[in-house]
């Protein structure tokens, strides 16, 4: 009699590979293997770093329930064959450094981490973190000359987050229950959309007054930087790192979500050659659809207003990185 042969269900478990060990990249790496998504490469420049962490958390497998890996390295060799990769890399704003320094700094890391990502994984979907965050993830596409679909920036998840949470405390309602959707770049200009939020479909315009529509909107806006300012050192990470595996679990899932994200802007909006945070569909190839809502004159007079403060960096991060070489 012929033995059975025992062949495991699936030839590859799907492979993410984070780039920085930071406080985002860290939290991210926790919750994607805590949910059996994929096994984690965790990559730093720092030595011992993501070594670490990998082992810290290797060690809490048995006590999490998950059978996923990960990895810490400092060799991108490692990275090879990813699904998807993910870039955190970067340097936080420092004392007497100004934006434009900070600028500088993050497009040179992101640049040098996207040409050696690429290198070992050509077909894998880029998502970007790093800050300034429409402008890093311009600069990834251009630099690995990636159909757009396969480079997406995340902020768009995370400050709508920011607003659902607020609009749920101010109601006392279940989070669950509240939708809404922030657009524009990832700044002070970031678009929240009143219009379009929610709780059980009664749009919270029927539930609040103006002004408080108006205080949870600028809250929102100011979501990150107050963050900071309670945490003293670094900014936060708990959020942008559920924002974050929230987008890599609907295209490892291919769950076409709809959200708001930082995508390449082809005549969308009337706006071209930018990455601006619109709503889009995210599956199993990235980016799936791009959606055009309607916007008032007024709120597409904000959208560009957002993307013009993007563009400026952009212009300003590439003619850094020209001048660099
Ligand atoms: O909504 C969003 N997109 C954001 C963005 C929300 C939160 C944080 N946001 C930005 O993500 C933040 O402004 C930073 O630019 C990144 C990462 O934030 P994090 O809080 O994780 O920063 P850390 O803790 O300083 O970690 C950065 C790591 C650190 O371990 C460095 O050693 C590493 O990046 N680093 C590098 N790794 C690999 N290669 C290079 N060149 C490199 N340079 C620094």
């Amino acid at each position: 009699m012929n033995k059975p042969v025992y062949a495991p269900l699936c030839s590859k478990f799907p492979k993410v590979s984070i780039i920085g060990a930071g406080n985002v990249g860290r939290t991210v790496a926790q919750r994607v293997i805590e949910r059996n998504l994929a096994d984690v490469y965790l990559l730093d420049i720092l030595e011992g770093l993501p070594q670490g962490i990998a082992l810290d958390l290797m060690s809490a497998r048995g006590l999490e329930s998950h059978n996923r890996k990960i990895i810490g390295t400092n060799d991108y060799t490692d990275t090879a064959g990813s699904d998807i990769i993910l870039i955190t890399a970067g340097l936080p704003r420092k004392p007497g450094m100004s934006r434009d320094d900070l600028l500088k700094i993050n497009s040179k890391i992101v640049t040098e981490v996207a040409q050696k990502c690429l290198e070992y994984s050509p077909d894998a979907i880029y998502v970007v973190i790093t800050n300034p965050l429409d402008v890093m993830t311009y600069l990834v596409w251009k630099t690995t000359n990636l159909p757009p679909q396969k480079v997406i920036g995340m902020a768009g998840v995370l400050d709508s987050a920011r607003l659902q949470t607020f609009i749920a405390m101010e109601l006392g309602v279940s989070i669950t229950d509240v939708q809404g959707m922030v657009l524009g770049g990832h700044g002070d200009l970031m678009l929240p959309l009143p219009r379009y939020c929610t709780v059980s479909g009664i749009p919270i315009t029927q539930l609040m007054d103006e002004d408080t529509i108006d205080r949870l909107v600028q809250r929102t806006r100011d979501g990150g930087a107050e963050i900071v300012q309670l945490l003293k050192t670094g900014s936060a990470y708990y959020a942008p790192a559920s924002s974050a595996c929230y987008m890599i679990e609907a295209m490892l899932l291919n769950q076409s979500r709809l959200l708001p994200a930082a995508v390449y802007l082809q005549g969308e909006y009337g706006l071209n050659d930018i990455y601006l945070g619109v709503p889009c569909r995210l599956g199993c190839g990235g980016v799936e659809e791009i959606l055009e809502i309607n916007l008032t004159d007024e709120e597409k007079e904000a959208l560009h207003r957002s993307a013009r403060s993007v563009r400026d960096n952009i212009n300003l991060a590439l003619s850094l990185v020209n001048n660099e070489q």
